[in-house]
């Protein structure tokens, strides 16, 4: 059943930059999604970039992961979530940008630094988000997403960093990105808000908010999170230094719309009336 979002939910994430959405992908969903991820896991794609533990654990990430498996496929294409982005929005068009595994597993005490994601993207305007879906019920002991509230308003844009040491860089520097502040060292002088959620609970947030995570401290529970991130009318591809060479295209020239085969369009306001 499609998720709608309520007035109130809308007016957070514009204001705050992220709103959590309690129960919007059910139970089918859910299990095709919980076995598509054991399927990467066992057998991850190209762009897999599983982060090095520091504890016992392993911190296992991949991207693009829709264009290995038909289920993570159908669940960036046909869950309702295009139509939720376009009421986010309130766009007639939205493309698919990519989709992104984040899987903790116990004892994985690596935090997921604190980062905007846009400046990783090749992708400029304001309609830009993510869902973030817990297979888990995820809390501060397993690592649950944390936002600075508000700042996808601030128009800073941080130079990424790799989340883990082993991780290759697939981005280079951008002489017009600035460092991130050490939020971590200075919690109390910013506005931090985080939920626990439950397996099937969404958070939608704007690609310019301030985020990161805990580890998970938990030796009893996984936090698998899975991320679809959708544009909007205003979104052209954009060729700024920086960005992550995984997302690039050839098809693109700067300042197109973002309509490719790796950027397809998944929702379009005239079929959905037609
Ligand atoms: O799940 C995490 O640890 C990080 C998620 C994240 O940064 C994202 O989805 O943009």
């Amino acid at each position: 059943m499609q998720y709608w979002a309520t007035p109130q939910e809308i007016e957070a994430f514009a204001a705050d930059g992220a709103v959590l959405l309690r129960g919007v992908i059910g139970p089918e969903w859910l299990e095709r999604v919980a076995a598509a991820i054991e399927r990467d896991i066992d057998n991850p794609g190209p762009f897999c970039h599983s982060y090095e533990a520091e504890g016992e654990g392993r911190f296992h990430g991949n991207l693009r992961v829709w264009q290995n498996d038909p289920d993570f496929r159908a669940y960036c294409f046909e869950s309702g979530l295009p139509e939720l982005a376009a009421q986010f929005f309130g766009a007639a068009k939205v493309n698919l940008l990519y989709d992104q595994l984040f899987v903790k597993e116990p004892g994985t005490t690596n935090r997921t630094r604190w980062h905007n994601d846009q400046p990783y993207w090749p992708v400029r305007g304001w309609q830009v988000m993510s869902f973030w879906l817990a297979l888990d019920p995820t809390t501060a002991a397993n690592g649950r997403l944390e936002f600075v509230r508000g700042s996808h308003r601030w128009d800073r844009w941080f130079q990424p960093e790799p989340f883990g040491r082993t991780v290759t860089r697939s981005y280079d520097d951008n002489p017009d990105y600035e460092k991130m502040p050490d939020i971590e060292a200075a919690r109390g002088d910013y506005d931090i808000v985080a939920w626990d959620m439950a397996p099937g609970d969404v958070i939608a947030f704007h690609a310019m908010a301030v985020h990161g995570a805990g580890g998970n401290r938990r030796d009893d529970v996984r936090r698998r999170g899975y991320t679809v991130r959708y544009t909007g009318d205003d979104a052209r591809y954009d060729t700024r230094p920086g960005t992550a060479k995984p997302l690039w295209t050839e098809t693109l020239r700067d300042g197109d719309p973002m309509d490719c085969d790796l950027y397809p369009v998944v929702w379009q306001r005239d079929a959905a009336a037609a």
